[in-house]
């Protein structure tokens, strides 16, 4: 029985339910899927400043039910000879990336599934950022500003 080969890449920092609910998906398309996880060279020349380092960000990607192999993702141009090396049949992103990689389409399927709505990787480090202590004491002394001109605003009235 022929095995379908689908294979994905991403950045995965702080892995969260969008990243997931992707490989879920994937998981359900094939038989074998391999997911390509940028380094962190790669991302810095995709100007993201990961917080988990490469080696994590793949353990974690490798131990997703279904996850078959990892490999890294170092540049670009890469994806044609992963699909030739892999035997690849599926090729599928996040529609954030919808038609950028439809040039891949004379060696596999390429499919770009919907986003997962209401999570990110940048949306997780905006909350983390408000729980910052420099951040609240930012609030606080800012905070205090606004009260001593509400309370001279007052002495005026
Ligand atoms: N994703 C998703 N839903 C979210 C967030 C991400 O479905 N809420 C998908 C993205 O569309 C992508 C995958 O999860 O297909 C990984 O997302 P990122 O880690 O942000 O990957 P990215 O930085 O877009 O890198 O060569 C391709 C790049 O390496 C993709």
């Amino acid at each position: 029985m022929a095995v379908t080969t689908v294979l994905t890449y991403g950045t995965f920092d702080l892995f969260h339910v969008g990243h997931l609910r992707l490989l879920e998906r994937l998981r359900e398309r094939g038989d074998r899927l391999i997911v390509g996880v940028s380094t962190d060279n790669f991302n810095t020349g995709k100007g993201k400043q990961t917080v988990v380092p490469y080696a994590d960000r793949a353990a974690i990607v490798g131990a997703i039910k279904g996850v078959d192999l990892v490999i890294p993702e170092e540049t670009w141009e890469q994806k044609r000879n992963d699909i030739l090396e892999h035997n690849v049949d599926l090729f599928v992103m996040g529609d954030d990336w919808a038609g950028k990689f439809d040039d891949l389409q004379d060696l596999c399927t390429v499919e770009y599934l919907p986003r997962t709505v209401g999570v990110s990787t940048s949306g997780l480090k905006d909350i983390l950022r408000v729980l910052d202590p420099a951040h609240i004491e930012e609030m606080q002394s800012a905070l205090s500003v606004v009260s001593s001109l509400l309370d001279h605003y007052r002495d005026l009235t």
